[in-house]
Protein backbone atom coordinates (compact mmCIF):
# COMPACT_ATOMS: atom_id res chain seq x y z
CA UNK A 1 0.00 0.00 0.00
CA UNK A 2 1.09 3.37 -1.34
CA UNK A 3 2.81 5.63 2.45
CA UNK A 4 -0.18 7.30 3.79
CA UNK A 5 -0.59 10.10 6.21
CA UNK A 6 -2.27 8.75 9.51
CA UNK A 7 -3.60 11.31 11.95
CA UNK A 8 -4.18 10.02 15.33
CA UNK A 9 -7.56 11.15 16.97
CA UNK A 10 -8.28 10.40 20.74
CA UNK A 11 -11.73 10.65 21.92
CA UNK A 12 -11.58 9.39 25.23
CA UNK A 13 -15.22 9.62 25.88
CA UNK A 14 -17.39 7.79 28.49
CA UNK A 15 -20.67 9.28 28.71
CA UNK A 16 -22.39 6.95 25.92
CA UNK A 17 -23.63 3.84 28.42
CA UNK A 18 -23.31 3.90 32.37
CA UNK A 19 -19.97 1.55 32.86
CA UNK A 20 -17.39 3.30 32.85
CA UNK A 21 -13.70 2.43 31.89
CA UNK A 22 -13.47 3.30 27.72
CA UNK A 23 -12.34 6.90 28.61
CA UNK A 24 -8.89 4.75 28.78
CA UNK A 25 -9.10 3.51 25.55
CA UNK A 26 -6.48 6.33 23.70
CA UNK A 27 -4.39 5.65 26.13
CA UNK A 28 -4.53 2.11 25.80
CA UNK A 29 -4.05 2.30 22.04
CA UNK A 30 -0.77 4.50 22.41
CA UNK A 31 0.49 1.91 25.09
CA UNK A 32 -0.08 -0.70 22.38
CA UNK A 33 2.03 1.07 19.98
CA UNK A 34 -0.52 2.24 17.18
CA UNK A 35 1.74 4.73 16.38
CA UNK A 36 4.43 2.44 15.69
CA UNK A 37 2.87 -0.46 14.38
CA UNK A 38 1.70 2.23 11.60
CA UNK A 39 4.74 3.69 10.70
CA UNK A 40 6.76 0.52 10.20
CA UNK A 41 4.32 -0.14 7.43
CA UNK A 42 5.92 3.29 6.13
CA UNK A 43 2.84 5.61 6.96
CA UNK A 44 3.59 9.12 8.38
CA UNK A 45 2.07 9.21 11.71
CA UNK A 46 0.51 12.05 13.86
CA UNK A 47 -0.63 12.22 17.71
CA UNK A 48 -3.07 14.73 17.19
CA UNK A 49 -3.91 14.48 21.33
CA UNK A 50 -7.00 14.21 22.39
CA UNK A 51 -10.50 16.27 21.87
CA UNK A 52 -12.40 17.87 24.48
CA UNK A 53 -16.08 18.28 24.82
CA UNK A 54 -17.92 21.18 23.87
CA UNK A 55 -19.60 22.69 27.06
CA UNK A 56 -23.69 23.45 26.42
CA UNK A 57 -26.28 23.71 29.08
CA UNK A 58 -28.67 20.98 27.33
CA UNK A 59 -30.50 19.88 30.42
CA UNK A 60 -30.38 15.92 31.37
CA UNK A 61 -33.84 13.94 29.99
CA UNK A 62 -35.28 11.38 31.55
CA UNK A 63 -34.06 7.75 30.40
CA UNK A 64 -31.18 8.71 28.42
CA UNK A 65 -27.91 8.81 30.22
CA UNK A 66 -25.45 11.84 29.90
CA UNK A 67 -27.20 13.82 27.14
CA UNK A 68 -26.07 17.24 27.35
CA UNK A 69 -22.42 15.53 27.65
CA UNK A 70 -22.83 13.32 24.71
CA UNK A 71 -23.72 15.78 22.72
CA UNK A 72 -20.95 18.30 23.93
CA UNK A 73 -19.09 15.36 22.28
CA UNK A 74 -21.25 15.03 19.16
CA UNK A 75 -19.96 18.80 17.86
CA UNK A 76 -16.45 18.96 19.43
CA UNK A 77 -16.39 15.49 17.25
CA UNK A 78 -17.84 16.88 13.83
CA UNK A 79 -15.53 19.91 13.60
CA UNK A 80 -12.37 17.14 14.71
CA UNK A 81 -13.46 15.22 12.34
CA UNK A 82 -14.01 17.19 9.23
CA UNK A 83 -10.48 18.83 10.30
CA UNK A 84 -8.59 15.59 10.80
CA UNK A 85 -9.71 14.51 7.20
CA UNK A 86 -8.34 17.43 5.31
CA UNK A 87 -4.38 16.73 6.38
CA UNK A 88 -5.14 12.83 6.07
CA UNK A 89 -6.80 9.47 7.37
CA UNK A 90 -8.07 9.72 10.60
CA UNK A 91 -7.94 7.05 13.49
CA UNK A 92 -10.22 8.31 15.55
CA UNK A 93 -9.53 6.17 19.39
CA UNK A 94 -12.38 5.99 21.82
CA UNK A 95 -13.83 5.75 23.52
CA UNK A 96 -17.21 4.70 23.28
CA UNK A 97 -19.59 4.41 20.41
CA UNK A 98 -21.03 7.60 20.77
CA UNK A 99 -18.12 8.93 19.51
CA UNK A 100 -19.68 7.93 16.08
CA UNK A 101 -22.55 10.48 16.35
CA UNK A 102 -19.75 13.13 16.01
CA UNK A 103 -17.22 10.95 13.64
CA UNK A 104 -19.43 10.20 10.85
CA UNK A 105 -21.08 13.23 10.38
CA UNK A 106 -17.89 15.08 10.33
CA UNK A 107 -16.15 13.04 7.92
CA UNK A 108 -19.48 12.76 5.46
CA UNK A 109 -19.34 17.16 5.99
CA UNK A 110 -15.76 16.93 4.46
CA UNK A 111 -16.31 14.19 1.68
CA UNK A 112 -19.92 16.38 0.69
CA UNK A 113 -17.37 19.60 -0.02
CA UNK A 114 -15.82 17.74 -3.12
CA UNK A 115 -18.93 16.26 -4.03
CA UNK A 116 -18.08 12.20 -2.81
CA UNK A 117 -20.74 10.24 -1.61
CA UNK A 118 -19.86 8.85 1.85
CA UNK A 119 -20.17 5.11 2.63
CA UNK A 120 -19.93 3.53 6.26
CA UNK A 121 -18.82 -0.11 7.16
CA UNK A 122 -19.94 -1.01 10.79
CA UNK A 123 -18.44 -3.67 12.27
CA UNK A 124 -20.20 -4.78 15.33
CA UNK A 125 -22.59 -7.12 16.89
CA UNK A 126 -25.24 -4.28 17.89
CA UNK A 127 -26.98 -2.23 14.91
CA UNK A 128 -26.85 1.17 17.51
CA UNK A 129 -29.81 1.99 15.16
CA UNK A 130 -31.90 3.27 18.39
CA UNK A 131 -33.02 7.00 18.86
CA UNK A 132 -33.65 8.93 21.92
CA UNK A 133 -37.76 7.38 21.26
CA UNK A 134 -36.73 3.55 20.50
CA UNK A 135 -33.85 3.52 23.26
CA UNK A 136 -34.83 1.30 26.09
CA UNK A 137 -31.38 1.25 27.88
CA UNK A 138 -30.92 4.87 27.16
CA UNK A 139 -27.45 4.48 26.11
CA UNK A 140 -26.32 6.95 23.56
CA UNK A 141 -23.55 4.42 22.22
CA UNK A 142 -26.74 2.39 20.66
CA UNK A 143 -27.60 5.56 18.13
CA UNK A 144 -24.80 6.51 16.52
CA UNK A 145 -25.66 4.82 13.36
CA UNK A 146 -29.47 5.92 13.29
CA UNK A 147 -28.06 9.72 13.56
CA UNK A 148 -25.89 9.83 11.21
CA UNK A 149 -28.09 7.86 8.72
CA UNK A 150 -30.61 11.07 9.42
CA UNK A 151 -33.28 8.88 11.69
CA UNK A 152 -35.81 11.54 12.93
CA UNK A 153 -35.99 11.68 17.14
CA UNK A 154 -32.80 13.23 17.91
CA UNK A 155 -34.09 16.24 19.59
CA UNK A 156 -31.28 17.86 21.37
CA UNK A 157 -28.77 17.11 18.60
CA UNK A 158 -27.63 19.73 15.88
CA UNK A 159 -29.28 19.33 12.79
CA UNK A 160 -27.44 17.74 10.29
CA UNK A 161 -26.26 19.26 6.77
CA UNK A 162 -24.95 16.64 5.62
CA UNK A 163 -26.87 12.81 6.29
CA UNK A 164 -25.52 9.41 5.03
CA UNK A 165 -27.58 7.60 2.94
CA UNK A 166 -28.94 4.36 4.71
CA UNK A 167 -28.01 2.56 1.23
CA UNK A 168 -24.82 3.80 1.44
CA UNK A 169 -24.04 1.51 4.78
CA UNK A 170 -23.27 -2.07 5.46
CA UNK A 171 -23.10 -3.62 8.96
CA UNK A 172 -21.84 -6.99 9.45
CA UNK A 173 -21.14 -8.92 12.57
CA UNK A 174 -25.10 -8.32 14.01
CA UNK A 175 -26.09 -10.83 16.84
CA UNK A 176 -28.31 -8.21 19.43
CA UNK A 177 -30.76 -6.06 17.31
CA UNK A 178 -33.60 -4.52 19.66
CA UNK A 179 -36.77 -4.58 18.39
CA UNK A 180 -37.73 -0.65 17.44
CA UNK A 181 -34.32 -0.66 15.95
CA UNK A 182 -35.36 -3.25 13.26
CA UNK A 183 -38.28 -2.06 12.79
CA UNK A 184 -36.60 1.51 11.87
CA UNK A 185 -33.89 -0.40 9.76
CA UNK A 186 -36.18 -2.40 8.01
CA UNK A 187 -37.94 1.18 6.86
CA UNK A 188 -34.60 2.18 5.27
CA UNK A 189 -32.21 0.31 2.92
CA UNK A 190 -29.20 -0.39 5.29
CA UNK A 191 -27.59 -3.92 4.46
CA UNK A 192 -27.27 -5.49 7.18
CA UNK A 193 -25.80 -8.55 7.77
CA UNK A 194 -25.75 -10.67 11.04
CA UNK A 195 -23.31 -13.83 12.36
CA UNK A 196 -25.40 -16.57 10.29
CA UNK A 197 -24.86 -14.68 7.15
CA UNK A 198 -21.43 -14.92 7.85
CA UNK A 199 -20.92 -18.31 8.90
CA UNK A 200 -22.99 -19.53 5.63
CA UNK A 201 -21.57 -17.22 2.97
CA UNK A 202 -17.74 -15.83 4.51
CA UNK A 203 -17.34 -12.93 5.52
CA UNK A 204 -15.32 -11.63 2.01
CA UNK A 205 -18.61 -12.77 0.53
CA UNK A 206 -20.82 -10.19 2.41
CA UNK A 207 -18.36 -7.14 2.29
CA UNK A 208 -16.86 -7.46 -1.29
CA UNK A 209 -20.41 -6.35 -3.31
CA UNK A 210 -19.92 -3.71 -0.82
CA UNK A 211 -16.59 -2.26 -1.72
CA UNK A 212 -17.56 -2.89 -5.51
CA UNK A 213 -20.14 -0.02 -4.44
CA UNK A 214 -18.24 2.30 -2.86
CA UNK A 215 -15.38 2.35 -5.38
CA UNK A 216 -17.96 2.20 -8.62
CA UNK A 217 -19.19 5.58 -7.02
CA UNK A 218 -15.91 6.35 -6.44
CA UNK A 219 -17.24 6.80 -2.76
CA UNK A 220 -15.00 7.83 0.88
CA UNK A 221 -15.31 5.22 3.41
CA UNK A 222 -15.46 5.43 6.84
CA UNK A 223 -15.24 2.20 8.98
CA UNK A 224 -16.46 1.80 12.60
CA UNK A 225 -15.09 -0.96 13.86
CA UNK A 226 -16.48 -1.92 17.54
CA UNK A 227 -14.56 -4.51 19.79
CA UNK A 228 -17.35 -6.49 20.59
CA UNK A 229 -17.61 -7.45 16.27
CA UNK A 230 -14.87 -9.97 17.41
CA UNK A 231 -15.75 -13.14 19.74
CA UNK A 232 -15.33 -11.76 23.44
CA UNK A 233 -13.13 -14.96 23.90
CA UNK A 234 -10.80 -13.00 21.97
CA UNK A 235 -11.49 -9.82 22.29
CA UNK A 236 -12.92 -9.87 26.28
CA UNK A 237 -12.11 -5.79 27.26
CA UNK A 238 -15.98 -4.91 25.84
CA UNK A 239 -18.96 -3.99 28.38
CA UNK A 240 -21.07 -4.99 25.99
CA UNK A 241 -20.04 -8.88 24.94
CA UNK A 242 -22.40 -10.82 23.03
CA UNK A 243 -21.06 -14.30 23.10
CA UNK A 244 -20.96 -15.88 18.74
CA UNK A 245 -18.62 -13.15 17.32
CA UNK A 246 -16.52 -12.90 14.42
CA UNK A 247 -13.07 -14.90 14.38
CA UNK A 248 -9.69 -13.22 14.92
CA UNK A 249 -9.01 -14.59 11.07
CA UNK A 250 -12.36 -12.62 10.32
CA UNK A 251 -11.55 -9.96 11.59
CA UNK A 252 -8.21 -9.34 10.13
CA UNK A 253 -9.81 -10.84 6.96
CA UNK A 254 -12.34 -7.60 6.74
CA UNK A 255 -9.15 -5.49 7.48
CA UNK A 256 -7.22 -7.36 4.63
CA UNK A 257 -9.74 -6.91 1.92
CA UNK A 258 -10.02 -3.07 3.20
CA UNK A 259 -6.41 -2.52 2.62
CA UNK A 260 -6.58 -4.28 -1.12
CA UNK A 261 -9.82 -2.20 -2.11
CA UNK A 262 -7.47 1.09 -1.23
CA UNK A 263 -10.99 2.57 -0.16
CA UNK A 264 -11.07 3.34 3.15
CA UNK A 265 -10.23 7.01 3.96
CA UNK A 266 -11.05 7.40 8.38
CA UNK A 267 -11.39 4.54 10.59
CA UNK A 268 -13.05 4.24 14.35
CA UNK A 269 -11.54 2.07 17.05
CA UNK A 270 -14.20 2.40 19.36
CA UNK A 271 -15.84 0.35 22.99
CA UNK A 272 -12.31 -1.05 24.23
CA UNK A 273 -12.70 -0.73 28.06
CA UNK A 274 -8.87 -1.42 29.43
CA UNK A 275 -10.33 -1.91 32.81
CA UNK A 276 -11.69 -5.29 31.44
CA UNK A 277 -8.53 -6.57 29.17
CA UNK A 278 -6.34 -9.30 29.78
CA UNK A 279 -2.60 -8.26 29.89
CA UNK A 280 -3.55 -5.55 27.10
CA UNK A 281 -4.55 -8.38 24.69
CA UNK A 282 -7.80 -6.49 23.36
CA UNK A 283 -5.68 -3.30 22.75
CA UNK A 284 -2.89 -5.50 20.78
CA UNK A 285 -5.77 -6.94 18.65
CA UNK A 286 -7.16 -3.59 17.64
CA UNK A 287 -3.86 -2.05 16.60
CA UNK A 288 -3.05 -5.39 15.05
CA UNK A 289 -6.52 -4.92 13.23
CA UNK A 290 -5.40 -0.88 11.83
CA UNK A 291 -2.63 -2.77 10.86
CA UNK A 292 -4.14 -5.54 8.71
CA UNK A 293 -6.26 -2.34 7.63
CA UNK A 294 -3.01 -0.11 6.38
CA UNK A 295 -1.21 -2.91 4.65
CA UNK A 296 0.41 -5.53 7.32
CA UNK A 297 0.61 -8.78 5.80
CA UNK A 298 0.30 -12.38 7.43
CA UNK A 299 4.08 -12.90 7.02
CA UNK A 300 4.73 -9.32 7.74
CA UNK A 301 3.65 -9.93 11.49
CA UNK A 302 6.49 -9.33 13.60
CA UNK A 303 7.32 -12.30 15.91
CA UNK A 304 4.47 -12.50 18.79
CA UNK A 305 5.09 -10.36 22.01
CA UNK A 306 5.21 -11.88 25.36
CA UNK A 307 2.46 -10.43 26.91
B1 LIG B 1 -22.59 -0.64 21.03
C1 LIG B 1 -28.48 -1.99 23.06
F1 LIG B 1 -30.25 -2.78 24.36
N1 LIG B 1 -29.09 -2.18 21.76
O1 LIG B 1 -29.40 0.17 22.85
C2 LIG B 1 -28.83 -0.62 23.61
F2 LIG B 1 -28.88 -4.27 23.58
O2 LIG B 1 -21.92 0.56 20.63
C3 LIG B 1 -27.00 -2.22 23.01
O3 LIG B 1 -22.80 -1.42 19.79
C4 LIG B 1 -26.22 -1.10 22.39
O4 LIG B 1 -21.76 -1.45 21.91
C5 LIG B 1 -24.76 -1.45 22.18
O5 LIG B 1 -28.49 -0.35 24.76
C6 LIG B 1 -24.00 -0.28 21.74
C7 LIG B 1 -29.03 -3.04 24.04
MN1 LIG C 1 -10.26 14.75 1.28
MN1 LIG D 1 -21.39 -0.24 18.60
MN1 LIG E 1 -21.59 -3.24 19.84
Amino acid sequence: MDSKSIVLVGAPMDCGKARKGCLMGPDAYRTAGIARALTDLGHHVTDAGDVTPDANDIPDRDGLINLGETIGWTTALMRAAESAMATGLPIFMGGDHALSLGTVPGVAAHAAKSGQPQFVLWLDAHSDFNTLETTASGNLHGTPLAYATGQRGFEGFPDLPVTVPASQTCIIGLRSVDLPERALMEQTDVRGYDMRAMDEHGVAALLVPFLDDVAKAGGALHVSLDVDFIDPTHAPAVGTTVPGGATVREAHLVMELLCDSGLMTSLDLVELNPMLDERGRTAHLMVDLAASALGRRIFDRPTPRMM
